[in-house]
């Protein structure tokens, strides 16, 4: 690593060595940017990685709510306002008992390269709360995403900070949120992404994230001369990006062999085709059932308790769609061994920094969420456009405009990656130009 990079990361490490998951993700793309710090010393001159590790602002506040038995409840609501140099902060909320200040940070610092990467003008932040929706009702998730928004409606707004979903957070609290909003500001504005169809949202956001995660893999193949039609791949999580990344390498002429969820995994030997796959959005989508339960109907899958999908069974391609650290040193190498040449991150850093560093000096292609589940916020803009515009492309529009995007990133990482001599690298493309946009933009903007 660079010296200056590693001097602020071992200072930073200092200042928050309990936020773990923050000081993995700035590890991760100092390691990256080091190269472009060791031959511009303007961005040590102007202390850009000082700046750019300190959100500009945080808010954190008390979300009480009432159930539906008339108990008082009380969470905690968080803003993290990361960084403003290429657009109104944007970036999702995470509802989920995991959620601290360091998991916010890390999500909001990827948020940053991930968004400038795209293209679009979109700065960099992310939120959210330990609430658990599971078991709770739907008045009870309403409540509590109108208590949520009493206190964020003053941080946030079309031009401000624009929040979209998360884990634990899609198109029905979104539309809780909206209304929320909408109540006390009295606006109709594009405040958030995500939403519905019919007031405002995109086509294709809920597809977004995980078909370009698919159509970023297809990119990576190609250039191996290889492609996902008649690949076995693994899927981790049954959420939004893990379910409709399985629907694209269904479309793809792929098969995929498994799904999971924080109980456990499933593998279907045979293949989740489209009926099955229609099946698993019903239990997962609508009636947010574990997942356990497909072998109920296809009892010839087998389900493995506690388990992630890594390695259970042979796979040319691993994609893992739950949450951050799901992929650690000894499944990579069991995907190794199980004849894996491709891992595609479709979550936040699903991938632990010593499994990233096996799987690419086993030479197999590894990318980082930061490009390849960029469609969803690169989506997320689309609709912003579609707002300001007042009005709404069709969905094979979203879709060419999103396949686009994907192969814009694809090419940049490419390309990228080669300028500072490591090619097929793509944490180092993605994270130097991600970040050489948003540096440069500070340097212009000044010390603010
Ligand atoms: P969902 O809430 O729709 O699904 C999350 C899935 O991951 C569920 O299957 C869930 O299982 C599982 N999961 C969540 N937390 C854990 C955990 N701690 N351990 C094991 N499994 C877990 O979320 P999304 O699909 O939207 O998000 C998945 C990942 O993709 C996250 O990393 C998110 O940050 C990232 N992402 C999402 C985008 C989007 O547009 N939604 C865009 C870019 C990235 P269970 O039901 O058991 O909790
Ligand atoms: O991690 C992510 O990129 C998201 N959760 C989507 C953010 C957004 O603003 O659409």
């Amino acid at each position: 690593m660079n010296k200056y990079a590693l001097e602020v990361l071992e200072n930073l490490k200092k200042k928050y060595y309990w936020e773990k998951e923050f000081l993995q993700a700035v590890e991760e793309v100092f390691k990256s940017i080091s190269l472009l710090i060791d031959i511009e010393p303007i961005y040590q001159k102007e202390r850009i990685l000082e700046r750019i590790v300190e959100p500009e602002r945080v808010i954190i506040f008390r979300v009480p709510w009432m159930d539906d038995r008339g108990e008082i409840r009380v969470n905690t609501g968080y803003r993290v306002e990361f960084n403003s140099a290429l657009g109104p902060y944007k970036g999702g909320l995470r509802f989920h008992p995991s959620v601290n200040l360091s998991i916010l940070k890390f999500l909001g610092f990827d948020q940053i390269f991930k968004n400038s990467l795209t293209g679009l003008m979109m700065g960099g932040g992310k939120g959210g709360s330990d609430f658990d929706y599971k078991g709770k009702s739907d008045r009870e998730v309403m409540r509590f995403c109108q208590s949520f928004m009493n206190e964020l409606y003053r941080h946030i707004g079309a031009h401000t900070d624009v929040p979209a979903g998360d884990i634990g957070v899609g198109a029905r609290e979104i539309g809780y949120l909206f209304g929320q909003y909408k109540k006390l500001k009295n606006v109709f504005e594009g405040v958030l992404t995500g939403k519905s169809i019919n007031w405002g949202g995109s086509y294709l956001r809920p597809e977004a994230t995980g078909f370009g995660v698919v159509y970023f893999t297809e990119e990576a193949l190609n250039v191996r001369g290889e492609s996902i039609e008649g690949k076995r791949v693994l899927i981790s999580g049954a959420g939004n990006v893990a379910i409709h990344a399985a629907k694209k390498v269904l479309d793809l002429g792929g098969k995929v062999l498994s799904l999971s969820d924080s109980d456990g995994t499933i593998i279907d030997e045979d293949g989740i085709d489209e009926e099955k796959w229609k099946y698993v959005y019903e239990l997962k989508i609508y009636r947010r059932a574990r997942i356990k339960e497909y072998l109920e109907k296809y009892p010839h899958a087998k389900y493995y308790q506690g388990k992630r999908p890594w390695g259970l069974t042979k796979a040319d391609i691993a994609l893992p769609c739950a949450t951050e650290n799901e992929l650690n040193l000894e499944e990579a190498k069991a995907l190794k061994e199980n004849g894996c040449i491709c891992v595609i991150e479709g979550a936040n850093m699903p991938t632990t920094l010593d499994a990233i560093e096996f799987i690419q000096k086993s030479n197999m292609i590894f990318a980082p969420g930061i490009a390849a589940n960029a469609g969803g916020v690169g989506t997320s803009g689309f609709e912003m456009m579609q707002n300001s515009m007042m009005m709404q492309w069709t969905k094979e529009e979203v879709d060419e405009k999103l396949k686009r995007l994907m192969k814009h990133i694809h090419e940049t990482c490419i390309k990228t990656a080669e300028e500072v001599g490591t090619p097929g690298n793509y944490i180092n493309g993605a994270s130097i130009a991600g970040f050489k946009k948003v540096a440069d933009a500070m340097i212009d903007q000044g010390l603010v």
